[in-house]
Formats: C-alpha cells, sequence, structure tokens
C-alpha cells in the first residue's frame, strides 16, 4: 500500500486521531485508517514524542502531533482543499481556535472521561477493546484498570482537578450552547468549508459526544452541534467558499474568541509566566474562580507559537484583526 496512501495509526477513542482523520477525509488525501495495537509504540519507535495519532506518508516518513501534521500536509498538496484560510487574518483566527480546541477543550474532553464512574467504565472499554477487541478475559480486566489508573493519575498534571471542576463545567456548558446557535446560522465556523480550527474544535467535541455524561449533556442541550459533529466527520463531499475577511466573525466565533479570553488566554499566560520563573505551581482567575495546575511546557510552546503568528500577520491583516481581538479581549494576551 505504500507509495500512493498514507496511513494513519490512530485509535477512535483519540481525539487528535478522530480531528486528523476528519482532516484527511474533507481534503480527500488517500489513507488507510489503521486503528488496532499500539499506534504510540510506532511513534516511540520512530524516535517521535509518545503521542497519536502518527502520520506514515506515501514515502514512508513518519510524524506525528496534529498542527504540524496539518500543516505539512498543506505543504505536500498545496491549494487543493486547503483548511487555512486564503486571508491571513481569517488564518490567524482558525489557528487560535484550534489551539483552543487542542489545548483547552481537552482539559474539558480528559475530565468528563476520567472523573465521573461511569465515564471512566466506558473509556476503559473503549481505549482497551480499541487496541484489541479480543483479549483474553484477566488481561482485558488488568489493561483496563492499569490504563484508568494511569490517566485518573494524570488528571492533576492537566488541571483536571475538583476545584477547577466548576470552570471546567462551565466552560463545556458556554461552548455546547455557543457553538449549538453558530452552526445553525453557517455550515462551519469560518466559511461553508471547514477550516483547521473546525477541525481542532471537532476532535475534541466529538470525544465529548460518545463519553456517556458529556455526551447526554450535548444531546439534550445541543442537538444541532451533535449533528454537526457527524457532518465534520465525513466532509469529503463538502465544496465551499470562506467568509469575506471584510465583513465581521460569525457572532459565534467572536462568542469563541470573548470566551478564550477569559478562559484559555488567561491560563495560557499565567503557565507562560509559571515556566519562566520555574515555579512548580501556578494559579489565576478564570470565569470568577481560582484555577490552578502545575505548569505545562508543551502549552508554553502553543502560547509562543500563537504570539509569533499574530506579530508575523502583514500589517493590513493585523490592522483588521486587532480591533476584533481587542475587542473580545484577546489582544492583551497576544
Ligand atoms: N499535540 C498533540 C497531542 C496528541 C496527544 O496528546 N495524543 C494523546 C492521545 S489523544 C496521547 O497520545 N497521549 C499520550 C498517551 O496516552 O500516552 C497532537 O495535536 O497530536
Amino acid at each position: 500500500m505504500s507509495g500512493v496512501f498514507y496511513r494513519l495509526h490512530g485509535l477512535n477513542p483519540s481525539p487528535y486521531s478522530v480531528k486528523m482523520r476528519a482532516l484527511m477525509r474533507y481534503r480527500r488525501l488517500p489513507f488507510v485508517w489503521d486503528a488496532v495495537g499500539s499506534p504510540r509504540d510506532i511513534a516511540v519507535a520512530a524516535g517521535l514524542p509518545p503521542v497519536i495519532p502518527v502520520l506514515r506518508f506515501p514515502d514512508g516518513r513518519l510524524m506525528n502531533d496534529s498542527t504540524p501534521l496539518a500543516h505539512a500536509l498543506e505543504r505536500e498538496h498545496p491549494g487543493v482543499r486547503s483548511v487555512i484560510p486564503d486571508d491571513p487574518g481569517l488564518a490567524f483566527v482558525s489557528d487560535l481556535l484550534e489551539d483552543f480546541g487542542d489545548e483547552w477543550l481537552t482539559k474539558i474532553m480528559f475530565h468528563y472521561r476520567w472523573y465521573y464512574a461511569a465515564d471512566r467504565a466506558f473509556a476503559q472499554t473503549w481505549v482497551v477493546s480499541s487496541r484489541d477487541p479480543v483479549m483474553a478475559q484477566d488481561v482485558r480486566q488488568a489493561t483496563m484498570t492499569a490504563f484508568n489508573d494511569r490517566q485518573v493519575g494524570r488528571m492533576a498534571l492537566v488541571g483536571c482537578t475538583e476545584q477547577n471542576r466548576p470552570v471546567i463545567e462551565e466552560s463545556y456548558r458556554f461552548v455546547l450552547d455557543t457553538l449549538d446557535r453558530q452552526v445553525r446560522s453557517l455550515p462551519f465556523l469560518l466559511g461553508s468549508r471547514p477550516s483547521l480550527g473546525d477541525f481542532g474544535i471537532y476532535g475534541q467535541l466529538q470525544i465529548l459526544s460518545v463519553d456517556p455524561t458529556p455526551a447526554a449533556e450535548m444531546r439534550s442541550r445541543a442537538p444541532d452541534l451533535f449533528c454537526w459533529l457527524m457532518r465534520v466527520d465525513d466532509a469529503s463531499g463538502v465544496e465551499g467558499t470562506w467568509i469575506d475577511a471584510d465583513e465581521s466573525l460569525p457572532q459565534g466565533v467572536t462568542d469563541l474568541l470573548r470566551h478564550a479570553a477569559v478562559t484559555y488566554l488567561p491560563f495560557l499566560h499565567a503557565n507562560a509566566q509559571a515556566l519562566q520563573e520555574g515555579r512548580e505551581a501556578f494559579d489565576v482567575e478564570l470565569l470568577g474562580r481560582r484555577y490552578a495546575q502545575a505548569p505545562f511546557r508543551y502549552q508554553g510552546k502553543c502560547y509562543d507559537a500563537l504570539r509569533k503568528k499574530f506579530a508575523a500577520l502583514p500589517e493590513p491583516s493585523r490592522r483588521r484583526l486587532a480591533p476584533v481581538l481587542e475587542e473580545a479581549g484577546c489582544l492583551r494576551y497576544l
């Protein structure tokens, strides 16, 4: 199969895996979805960071980390069903939304998955049966317990604590309500075609639409969003256009930016400061409550990348976007 196909090594219960799968389907890139065994071992064996998904290019190269991967695919297949808006200002909004999805919504995903007993039980089954659907019962039980314990043990590291729970759950409800309205007025966030921002948000929400507690909340509170996720999952038939960069952003996008300005961005800012000062922990006020966590290096890099991208915008785009970001409360963090 080499030479023609990509091979995407991921798992169904992995948000970044389904993000990349949806993106590749939309882009009509020929690929095989290789979703059993341990894709993480493939990354490790190739000397890559131990995260999934891992993409094998037709020439045999292996690469992971969904954001650089999405950009690498843009370079491989330029201009064909790109997920990067042509306008640099809109492209920046797409990057910001993607990062918000990848790095903030993932806290919501991880919290719901490992906090409530019903979700923990389901997640163990989903992950372990994805790796090997026909394991012997005793091995399966031990593998499920070990995976549960490892993930629950990581909750505090990513900020999924009892103290932070109200912020995380309130943020989930805000995102559900906002996107449920938004997807009724425009097929995707920045037009009638999906952007990288759509895929970042989709990845985390797709998992939240399956794990029992957040899924029940989504289906009752945001049924249009639930249906939107099914559309993004395979958008290979979509032919669309971007919104006009001279027009104002869709209301739901502005609302999400406003929300990022009181959740993800102040978090990123406080995280970066704590990293710089070599502190072991930090706390920051989000949505009127104290949110506390240990600094996270990868998110320090995400913040740096976002600020550099904003600084590198061509002057006319920056001039047009700055008042919008200012109004949303984002500009001071960029
Ligand atoms: N920034 C990476 C994150 C990927 C990631 O964290 N993947 C998770 C699974 S969804 C993972 O592999 N975690 C490490 C592990 O479980 O060992 C990306 O965008 O691909």
